[in-house]
């Protein structure tokens, strides 16, 4: 039997890397200014994302970000999030080559999808979610980067 140890080198989804940790937060302006404080780092990119219901923050660390999400309304996936839990981590990001491949062969292999097709991110990114009942209580994002 071959066992691989630390690779994805085979694996259809082709998972990059971590894009992001994403962690709801009340008061975005708020968590900057403690991150700025705490950790000396700024923000690279902060958008408003009507379809996702979020203003979001990405700061860098080192090939990855964290991303802070500020819900646009109590109605919108963050905002029920952060009433029924508070703030903390939403959700994890990983960065894949091709999303419609990865949604096909996650779909094949019998995953739980919240989204069948893509849907536009910030970054100009497009991205899909997997629901947290399918693997480890986690809500996980794939992320295909705007260039590739
Ligand atoms: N992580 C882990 N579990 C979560 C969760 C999260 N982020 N959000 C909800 N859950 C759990 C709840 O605790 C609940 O569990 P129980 O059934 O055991 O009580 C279950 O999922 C259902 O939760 P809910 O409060 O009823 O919420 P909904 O089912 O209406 O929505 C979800 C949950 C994940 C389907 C929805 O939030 C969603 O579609 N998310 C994807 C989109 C998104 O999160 N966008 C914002 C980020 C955008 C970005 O990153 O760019
Ligand atoms: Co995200």
């Amino acid at each position: 039997m071959t066992v691989l140890f630390g690779s994805n080198s085979l694996s259809p989804v082709k998972l990059l890397n971590l894009d992001h940790v994403a962690i709801a937060v009340h008061d975005l302006d708020a968590a900057l200014v403690g991150y700025r404080s705490r950790y000396k780092v700024d923000p690279l990119y902060r958008e408003t994302v009507e379809s996702q219901g979020v203003e979001e923050a990405m700061i860098p660390v080192g090939g990855s970000f964290v991303q802070l999400l500020q819900p646009l309304g109590p109605e919108t996936s963050v905002g029920k999030f952060l009433s029924k839990n508070g703030e903390g981590l939403h959700h994890v990001a990983y960065a894949v080559v091709s999303i419609e491949k990865a949604l096909k062969h996650l779909e094949a292999d019998g995953a739980l999808l919240i989204d069948r097709e893509p849907r536009f991110g910030g970054r100009g990114t497009r991205i899909a979610f997997v629901h947290p009942g399918d693997l480890g209580g986690t809500l996980i994002e794939l992320v295909e980067l705007a260039d590739g």
